[in-house]
């Protein structure tokens, strides 16, 4: 199904650093629409299940700990085009491959703390996003 949302989370280690303030601003000035938002933090089970696709990968130990280590901004996001705009804003999952101006580019500290998720699909969008947010809570 197509719809012109994504979802996003600011991971703790952009929170903890500050930058919600920044990373929200450059959202939004980029065309996004904040559609649902809360301040939370993930349980190991939030985590586990949020992340369960890359369950056999080396790295999901660390990263349900990592992303279960504070409080992160949840939020839904509507553009035309969402999913992939996101990507594209965001930057590579390395900070080391984003390109110059992207959000993990200027504010990630690693591979594993890179300060911001994007939905990979529509689809996923729509489970990440439904994971967080009733349809109430939905703007
Ligand atoms: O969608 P994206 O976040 O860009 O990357 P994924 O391949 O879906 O991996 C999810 C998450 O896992 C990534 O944002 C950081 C972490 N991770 C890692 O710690 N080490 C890797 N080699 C790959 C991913
Ligand atoms: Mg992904």
């Amino acid at each position: 199904m197509a719809t012109n949302r994504t979802f996003t989370m600011l991971k703790p280690d952009a929170v903890r650093k500050g930058y919600i303030g920044a990373i929200l601003e450059q959202i939004t000035a980029s065309g996004f629409r904040i559609v649902a938002m809360k301040l939370t933090q993930l349980t190991t089970d939030d985590a586990k299940e949020f992340y369960a696709v890359h369950k056999e990968r080396p790295f999901y130990g660390e990263l349900v700990e990592y992303m279960t280590s504070g409080p992160i901004v949840a939020a839904i996001l509507e553009k035309e085009n969402a999913v992939e705009d996101f990507r594209t804003l965001i930057g590579a999952t390395n900070p080391e491959e984003a390109a110059e101006g992207t959000i993990r580019k200027k504010y990630a500290t690693s591979i594993s703390e890179n300060a911001v998720h994007g939905s990979d699909s529509d689809e996923n969008a729509a489970i990440e996003g439904a994971f967080h947010f009733s349809g109430r809570e939905q703007f």
